[in-house]
């Protein structure tokens, strides 16, 4: 399947239809000379695109709305902008951002513009309590809005054992809880204030259990545990969080009844793509479902030059989503 978006490349595509559009909201990559770890240096992407269309028919336009927000535009950013995601609320538009602030450790930031193409103005902060990366902001049919993020290794979640706020560098690295009886890490979440530019509650682990048990995945669980690339949908009245195995490179996903959790992992959304990392969306547009995905096929399989694609995805009658195969 050839990708979505070919005029750059770009990657983690957070998907939604505002004004009757689709918009995409993705990370650009860059050819970088910096060498390939498990830490995600050669990830040094230093801009954001827009992209949106009126129709997913693979014959319709996209257009690159062009460079909305620069890293070098945000005072508290040294380098790494990473998967972003947007959100509307009342009248106005915010892009979400993880990037690594003065000091190395990521932070989560804001930018906000009238149209969903931008430009954003960026806050000059980052949005307080927020830590390590991938924010995926869900508003739920009550106007509430989550922030939800987080991710191991590069990502730095693992750093965060003590507490919310309280950073141990000694797990700096690829590095993540193991061992017999131990569980996984949690994905995060905290509630935005109602200005969509704060926290409005204390950030939250979330718990994705395995069903055959009722306890919380276990930490050398890695085909199912959670590694980064939150994502939140609604689907027929419940909660759908999808995200990233990592090194074990599936998307998959977990259902509950709150935009808190408990979730029960569920299965695979899409098996392993070409390319180290695999990060999506999932939105509802002209009554179809779409996952927007990106791989490395157009790079001849360079892990940090990644391409959007998208695929449509089906649920069976009791809400499960039929796994996909990379195309
Ligand atoms: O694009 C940089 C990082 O790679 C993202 O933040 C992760 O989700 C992975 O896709």
């Amino acid at each position: 399947m050839a990708p979505l978006i070919t005029n750059i490349f770009t990657a983690d595509p957070s998907a939604h239809v505002f004004e009757g559009k689709l918009f995409i909201y993705p990370s650009h990559d860059r050819e970088t000379d910096i060498k390939f770890n498990d830490d995600g240096d050669q990830y040094d992407m230093v801009d954001y695109h827009v992209f949106s269309t009126e129709s997913l028919d693979p014959a319709a336009p996209v257009t690159d709305h062009g460079v909305v927000l620069r890293a070098e535009d945000v005072p508290w950013v040294s380098k790494q902008l990473w998967a972003p995601d947007a959100a509307y609320k009342d009248g106005r538009y915010y892009l979400y951002f993880p990037a690594r602030d003065k000091q190395g450790v990521f932070r989560i930031g804001v930018a906000v513009g009238d149209r969903p193409e931008g430009p954003f103005t960026p806050d000059p902060e980052p949005i307080r309590d927020s830590y390590s990366i991938d924010p995926a902001v869900f508003v739920d049919d009550d106007g509430r809005a989550y922030m939800y993020f987080g991710g191991l290794w590069g990502g730095q979640l693992q750093c965060y054992q003590k507490g919310n706020g309280i950073f141990d560098p000694e797990w700096l690295g690829p590095r993540e809880p193991s061992g017999e009886g131990v569980r996984a890490l949690g994905p995060r979440v905290a509630r935005l204030a109602d200005d969509m530019r704060q926290f409005a509650s204390e950030v939250k682990e979330i718990s994705i259990l395995a069903p055959e048990t009722g306890e919380p995945i276990a930490a050398d669980d890695h085909d199912r545990r959670f590694f980064e690339a939150a994502w939140m949908h609604k689907y027929d009245g419940k909660y759908y969080f999808s995200y990233s195995t990592g090194d074990t490179h599936y998307l998959v996903y977990a259902v509950g009844d709150s935009p808190y959790g408990p979730f029960t992992y569920a299965g695979r959304i899409l098996e392993p793509v070409l390319g180290w990392t695999t990060h999506h969306s999932i939105v509802e547009f002209h009554g179809r479902w779409w996952l927007f995905h990106h791989d490395c096929e157009l790079s001849g399989g360079v892990d940090h030059l990644r391409s959007v694609k998208v695929k449509e995805i089906f649920y069976d009658k009791d809400g499960k989503i039929v796994t996909e195969k990379p195309e």
